[in-house]
C-alpha cells in the first residue's frame, strides 16, 4: 500500500490556517530570542531514523500476542509500511532489518520498492540469541561467548553472512547485540566469556568492509538474569576499542540500570568518538520497549542535548545510525511509530534551542540557578508548529495521527493483508 501525497494534502488543508497562526506566533518568538528558525527546521528535515523491521506487527510479551491485523506479512510489505510512516512523518527515511526474520528474495525487487518510497537500508543486525530452523548448534548457552568452538563458530559465520546482506542492499553498518550471559553464579567463567566474546567479534570484524561500522550493543540484563557478557558502556566500548577504528558502542535507551545517567555516557562516547549508533524507546522499570518520550521526555531532552553538543564539538565523532527499537502490543505499531518519531523530533528540537553560549558563560560563573533556567526555558517551548513546518514543507502531514485516521490506514491494509497475517520478530 502507498499513501497518494494529495490525500495527505488534502487533509493538511483543513488545518492549514490554524498552523500558519501558531507557527507564525512561534516564530516570533523564537526569532526575538535570536534563534534561526531555517536552521532549525532544515536540521530537522535532515533528521532521519530508521524502523525496525521488527517494529512493524504486534510485539509480543511472554504471556500473548495480540495482533492489530494487517500486519505486514513479507519484508515488501513492511518496507510500504515504513513507506507509510514517511510519507506522514517525512523522518523515517530508512529501514533497519534484522537477519533471519528478513531476508530479501529478491534484493533488486527490495531496492527498487525502498528507493521509489524514499527509503535507505540503515544498519544490518544479526540474530544470535535465537534458534534458527535447522541450524546446527544451539546458542541456549550463548554464541559468541559460548564455551565450544564450533558454536562460536556458526555465530561469527552468522554475522558474516549479515554483512554480505547488508552489503547488497547498501547498508554501511552492522549491529550486534548479544544475550550471551549467564542465569545462575558460578554457570560462566566470566574471563573465559569474555575473552571468547573479544576473539569472536574481531573475526567478525576483519569481514566489515572499510566503509562499515561495527557497532556492539550493550544490555545489563534480560535474557539473562545473572549476567550479561556485554553488559554495559564500558564493556562494549573495551571491546570496541580492542576491535579497532571501525567499532564503535550503540546506546540502547532501555539497556540502562533505573537512573543511570544516560546523557552523560552519550556525551563522553562521542568525546571519545566512539558513540557510533542509538536506539530510541522509553522505559519504566527495564527494556520496556515503551513509545519515545512516553515516560520520560525530560531525560529523553537532556540526552538530545548532549548529542546535539557533541555533533557540533566532537568532528571525531562519525554521524550516528539512529534507530527505534520498541514494540509492544496495546497500540497499532504504526501510530505507535508515529509518536515515537514526533518525540524524538520534539527533543531534538528542543535540545537545538539550548543557547550553549549562555549554557557556558553560566557554568563558568557557576551560575547553577542560570544553568538550568537555560535547559528548562528550551524544554519548555512547544516546539510542535516548527515540526509541523519542517514536515510541512516535505509534502508530510500536518498532524500525522490525524492523518493516518482519517485516511483509515489500518483498514485499509486489514482489507489487503485480512487478519491473520503475522509479521516476523519478536
Ligand atoms: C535487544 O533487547 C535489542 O535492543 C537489540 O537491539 C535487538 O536486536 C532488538 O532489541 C530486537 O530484539
Ligand atoms: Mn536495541
Amino acid at each position: 500500500m502507498k499513501i497518494n501525497h494529495h490525500r495527505i494534502q488534502d487533509t493538511n488543508s483543513k488545518d492549514l490556517k490554524s498552523h500558519q497562526d501558531h507557527f507564525d506566533f512561534s516564530a516570533n518568538s523564537l526569532s526575538k530570542k535570536g534563534v534561526d528558525i531555517n536552521t532549525i527546521i532544515k536540521k530537522l528535515q535532515d533528521f532521519q531514523v530508521a524502523i525496525p523491521s521488527w517494529a512493524l506487527g504486534a510485539g509480543g510479551t511472554r504471556f500473548g500476542r495480540f495482533s492489530f491485523y494487517g500486519e505486514p506479512s513479507s519484508l515488501e510489505q513492511k518496507i510500504e509500511d515504513v513507506g507509510v510512516l514517511h510519507a506522514l512523518t517525512q523522518t523515517a527515511g530508512a529501514v533497519s532489518l534484522h537477519i533471519p526474520w528478513d531476508i530479501p528474495q529478491d534484493y533488486n525487487a527490495i531496492k527498487d520498492l525502498a528507493n521509489s518510497l524514499d527509503i535507505k537500508f540503515d544498519a544490518v543486525n544479526s540474530n544470535t540469541f535465537q534458534d534458527q530452523k535447522k541450524a546446527k548448534e544451539s546458542y541456549k548457552y550463548g554464541s559468541l561467548s559460548n564455551a565450544t568452538e564450533a558454536i562460536r563458530q556458526q555465530a561469527i559465520q552468522h554475522n558474516i553472512d549479515v554483512i554480505n546482506i547488508g552489503n547488497k542492499l547498501g547498508s554501511k553498518a552492522l549491529t550486534v547485540w548479544l544475550a550471551d550471559g549467564s542465569c545462575f553464579p558460578g554457570q560462566n567463567n566470566f574471563q573465559t566469556a569474555f575473552q571468547n566474546t573479544q576473539d569472536s567479534l574481531k573475526a567478525i570484524y576483519n569481514r566489515v568492509p572499510s566503509d562499515w561500522k561495527l557497532l556492539i550493543e550493550y544490555k545489563p540484563y534480560e535474557p539473562n538474569f545473572y549476567s550479561t557478557v556485554i553488559q554495559d558502556w564500558g564493556t562494549s566500548l573495551m571491546l570496541a576499542n580492542e576491535c579497532g577504528e571501525k567499532a564503535y558502542t550503540l546506546v540502547d535507551l532501555g539497556h540502562h540500570l533505573p537512573n543511570s545517567n544516560i546523557e552523560q555516557i552519550v556525551s563522553i562516547l562521542q568525546l571519545k568518538g566512539k558513540l557510533g549508533g542509538f536506539h530510541f524507546n522509553d522505559s519504566k522499570y527495564g527494556d520496556d520497549d515503551l513509545t519515545v518520550g512516553s515516560i520520560k521526555p525530560y531525560a529523553l531532552f537532556l540526552i538530545f542535548n548532549e548529542l546535539v553538543y557533541g555533533m557540533e564539538n566532537n568532528p571525531q565523532n562519525p554521524d550516528l545510525a539512529w534507530m527505534i527499537d520498541a514494540s509492544h502490543n496495546v497500540k497499532d505499531p504504526l501510530e505507535d511509530l508515529i509518536q515515537s518519531l514526533e518525540a524524538i523530533q520534539e527533543a531534538y528540537a528542543k535540545a537545538l534551542l539550548v543557547d550553549q553560549a549562555q549554557l557556558k558563560e553560566a557554568q563558568l560563573d557557576n551560575d547553577v540557578v542560570k544553568c538550568q533556567e537555560i535547559l528548562q526555558d528550551a524544554f519548555r517551548t512547544d516546539v510542535r508548529p516548527l515540526l509541523a513546518k519542517a514536515r510541512l514543507d516535505r509534502g508530510g502531514a500536518l498532524n500525522p495521527i490525524k492523518t493516518y485516521r482519517s485516511l483509515d490506514i489500518r483498514n485499509s491494509l486489514i482489507k489487503e493483508r485480512g487478519k491473520n497475517t503475522v509479521a516476523t520478530g519478536l
